[in-house]
């Protein structure tokens, strides 16, 4: 187990983001995070008073939310401040670090309501440093981190090829300032105060018909050494979601915390 206990992780932790994540799990007992990937506003704010209670994290797709306005983050930043959870815009950003600082700032002004942005490693070390360091010292922004896709989990991905994961982990170690931790499948970095979250977690089905690749909890954060899930689909599209969001919640923290002295 490389993990080190929570309670460690929340002393040690330098990062400000972070040590909010750590705080929030121990608190809430929820290393869930729910990517909510619906295309009304109407329906997404529906789901985040559901989930509220449950999750660490909320991970939207801005883009794909078709009445996506300035009323909707102002109700989404009160519910998180309200609700304790983490505002999580996945925008994977991947361009030059002047067309990345226009998008943060463009028509959904991202920087202004999420708290953590998802950005892609293929760009390279200065366009990801330079811009994300400059929003996350501005407090008149929300953003406080971002994560980069060290691997994608999605058939056939290029984060495979050699190399690709390794240089990923290089740019957060030189920008550990900025770089909260990664989207990947398995533990990237040893080290404890960068977070691992993990997307392609659904324990009723394997895959999509579109590329997407499903495992469960266990394999994810026993085997996998991740720290925090996010499942969508696996709540989003069911009939019952507080009773899956109840499952998963329960099952991710038992797997995180099943050696971790600092919390029994
Ligand atoms: N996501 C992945 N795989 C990645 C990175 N991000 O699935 O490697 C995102 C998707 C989606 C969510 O964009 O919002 O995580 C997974 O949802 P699902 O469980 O419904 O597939």
């Amino acid at each position: 187990n490389i993990r080190s206990l929570l309670a460690e992780r929340e002393a040690l932790t330098d990062s400000p983001l972070n040590k909010k994540l750590v705080t929030l799990m121990r608190r809430k007992k929820s290393n869930l995070c729910l990517a909510i990937d619906y295309t009304t506003t109407d329906k997404v704010l529906q789901m985040i008073e559901l989930a509220g209670p449950f999750v660490l994290a909320v991970k939207l797709h801005a883009d794909a939310i078709r009445d996506f306005n300035e009323e909707f983050t102002s109700k989404l930043t009160t519910m998180a401040n309200n609700m304790d959870f983490v505002i999580f815009e996945d925008r994977k950003f991947a361009d030059t670090g002047n067309t990345t600082a226009l998008q943060l700032t463009g028509i959904q002004k991202i920087a202004a309501w999420a708290d953590v942005v998802t950005v892609h490693a293929v760009q390279g070390n200065d366009s990801i440093g330079g811009v994300f360091r400059k929003f996350v010292n501005d407090p008149s922004y929300r953003l406080k981190g971002i994560l980069l896709i060290a691997q994608l989990s999605t058939k056939g991905s290029l984060t495979a090829l050699n190399g690709y994961t390794e240089s990923a982990v290089s740019i957060a170690n030189d920008n550990r300032d900025v770089v909260s931790g990664f989207i990947a499948q398995t533990r990237v970095s040893a080290c404890s105060d960068l977070l691992n979250w993990t997307p392609g977690i659904n324990l009723d089905a394997k895959s999509d018909s579109v590329g997407q690749q499903w495992r469960g909890v266990d394999q994810a954060i026993d085997v996998q050494q991740n720290d925090i899930v996010i499942v969508g689909r696996g709540v989003t599209s069911s009939s019952e979601p507080v009773q899956q969001l109840k499952r998963y919640r329960q099952m991710a923290w038992d797997a995180l915390t099943k050696n971790d002295t600092s919390i029994h």
